[in-house]
């Protein structure tokens, strides 16, 4: 188990927050043996001192930001580094605890204040923090300076995993000539990819909650558990208020439930005029009657049941028309960006997207916390494609299991995990690996099905006993049978129709889809002209409407906007499988889908 909690940090009369986004002094090492940084130690003095440095934004990733073609391509560790005040209140009162946290870098990181190392982490996209109270304290005059060096380099070891294949025919090769090989579909961006940030807590502080939901007739019960650090004797006080900040129920104690009478319910997004309704729990601690610290967390009460052929939320079949997304747009790469958050979220509900899967790794919390608001259902998924089953692997996936659920478990947008996409499930070893790894998660979490998405037709996965929803891709009329339209309805139904057989379990087509390069027409259609994606979408929309009342309970397609690949033969800059380009217009797929989505929220409420 990890060691404490990870709440999204915020403020309150207790607690203060100061961004450190913008400009940060950047050197990506590029000496022959790439570690140059460590062998004369960067972190010891201020980077600007130990060589050339360039201004880089963060968040973003560093890859696109320059012309320089070896920067896009790097390989290997790069350093961050920035100055900052620590304001003297925090420094002088000696109750306060100062936190650095990092939203995500991308993908190995190492953290030094005023040259002392205060962390590492593993893994891009998830946050990790470091308290450094003491060590600020230590100089209290002198700005504080922060260090972040981050390699991107993925081997058998990492999550996803890739190789590192050096080149030694030297009448072919420079030296040193090495290529980082992945087996996953989307360009391996780097760098500080979310928010950095101070901020406080009282030194005896809510360290952890968490909550879980259910009703009867019209009583809703939030059931919470809190963890406190830093001191004992501690009372603690939560009072749950509905929207308008009305009083709803309270409780004392580390632990207990929370009845709501007249419950408002969480509903997703086109399923009831309210989507998104979101209590508030206030969480406050006290020692010797004062108010020590205060947080306050979004509940949203509702239900996730699946049956043999339905995916019920508060009892109700919920059917999922969506999207597949990536975190990925023109210069900030994976970079977070609000602009483009809030027009992605616009572009959804012009589609009427219901739901979407957070192919394939976890996105940023405040993308979470809008889908809470705003009632869009969310698939949570960890990883890309996996091929290597050891137990070094596996364990390593159990602990980012932990920390994706450690960070997500309250959001009521979450309805299901999703443990890894396209995993090479139909080798052997994948039953053991997807056995333990699913029941580990639903050991850390009751409420919500567990899945991992397959490629794999129903008579080779391995791994298809152990999910409780089956989520299946397929690439008919496009990978296979290039060309070939007419084979869909013959092949999606056979496909669907094995699943089901095997396991009466309810299927989602988690991806489908069609490159299409935008302006390019061709009637009869063609292979990457919008025509030919219009033309496979609505062949496989004909058999989703057959096989719609008996188990098919969802699509998502592949993919809502176009993004970035590494180079090769397959790809004309990056993917073109968006319903949207890569700048958020749509294709002539996108007006399909709408008037789809429109209609099937009519019809399935
Ligand atoms: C699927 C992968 C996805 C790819 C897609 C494609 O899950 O990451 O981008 O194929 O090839 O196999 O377009």
């Amino acid at each position: 188990p990890l060691d404490g909690g990870m709440l999204f940090p915020q403020e309150s009369s207790f607690r203060e927050v100061k961004e450190l986004n913008g400009l940060w002094d950047f050197r990506a090492d590029g000496s022959p043996n790439r570690n140059e940084g460590f062998e004369k130690a960067w972190y010891k003095r201020r980077l600007t001192e130990t060589g050339p440095v360039i201004e880089m934004p963060v968040p973003a990733s560093y890859n696109d930001i320059t012309q320089d073609p070896t920067l896009r391509d790097f390989i290997g560790w790069v350093w961050y580094e920035r100055e900052v005040f620590v304001p003297a209140r925090w420094i002088s009162d000696e109750g306060t605890r100062v936190v650095l946290r990092v939203g995500s870098a991308h993908y190995y990181s190492i953290v030094w204040v005023n040259g002392e190392k205060v962390t590492e982490h593993e893994g891009g996209h998830l946050p990790f923090e470091a308290e450094i109270s003491s060590l600020i304290r230590k100089e209290p005059t002198k700005p504080c300076r922060i260090t972040i060096a981050v390699n991107n380099t993925l081997t058998l070891e990492t999550l996803p995993p890739g190789t590192i294949q050096y080149m030694n025919d030297s009448s072919r090769y420079p030296d040193g000539f090495f290529v980082q090989n992945i087996d996953f579909d989307f360009f391996n961006y780097a760098g500080i990819h979310r928010s950095v940030l101070l901020y406080t807590t009282p030194k005896v502080h809510v360290d952890d909650i968490s909550v879980e939901t259910n009703f009867m007739d019209n009583t809703g019960l939030v059931r919470y558990k809190v963890s406190v650090q830093g001191g004992f004797n501690n009372t603690l006080n939560i009072t749950l208020m509905d929207k308008d900040g009305h009083f709803v129920a309270s409780s004392t104690g580390s632990s207990g439930g929370l009845k709501v009478v007249d419950v408002k319910l969480w509903w997703p997004y086109l399923m009831h005029e309210n989507p998104g309704y979101l209590y508030s729990m206030k969480v406050r601690q006290h020692a010797h009657r004062h108010v020590g610290d205060e947080y306050t967390l979004p509940v949203g009460i509702r239900t996730i049941n699946v049956t043999n052929t339905q995916f019920l939320i508060n009892n109700k079949p919920f059917y999922f028309h969506g999207v597949n997304k990536h975190e990925d747009s023109d210069i900030r790469g994976r970079g977070f960006d609000w602009p483009l958050i809030v027009k992605d979220f616009n572009l959804m509900k012009w589609l009427g997207v219901n739901s979407f899967r957070t192919s394939h790794y976890p996105y940023a919390e405040e993308i979470l916390q809008m889908c809470d608001r705003h009632g869009i259902v969310v698939i949570d998924e960890l990883l890309p494609h996996i091929s290597v089953f050891r137990n070094a692997s596996l364990s390593h996936h159990l602990v980012v299991m932990d920390e994706l659920v450690r960070r997500d478990k309250n959001h009521p947008s979450v309805v299901m995990w999703s443990v890894a996409n396209e995993p090479a499930s139909e080798m052997p070893p994948a039953e053991f690996y997807f056995k333990t790894l699913i029941e580990h998660t639903k050991a850390l979490d009751q409420t919500r099905p567990v899945t991992y998405v397959t490629i794999a037709a129903a008579d080779m996965d391995k791994g298809g006993p152990y999910v409780d929803v089956v989520c299946a891709n397929s690439y008919f009329a496009w990978y296979f049978d290039q060309g070939r339209l007419d084979i869909i309805p013959l092949q999606l139904s056979t496909h669907f129709e094995n699943w089901y057989r095997k396991y009466q379990r309810p299927i989602i087509q988690s991806e489908y889809g069609a490159d299409a390069v935008p302006g390019l027409h061709m009637d009869p259609p063609m292979m990457f002209t919008e025509e030919y994606q219009n033309a496979l979408l609505q062949s496989y929309h004909d058999v989703f409407d057959q096989k719609r009342n008996q188990y098919f309970v969802g699509e998502l397609i592949w993919n809502f906007a176009d993004f970035m690949t590494s180079q090769g033969i397959y790809r004309v800059v990056g993917n073109k499988k968006g319903i949207f380009t890569r700048q958020r217009q749509p294709k002539a797929a996108a007006f399909l889908l709408r008037k789809r989505y429109w209609r099937l929220a009519n019809e399935t409420g």
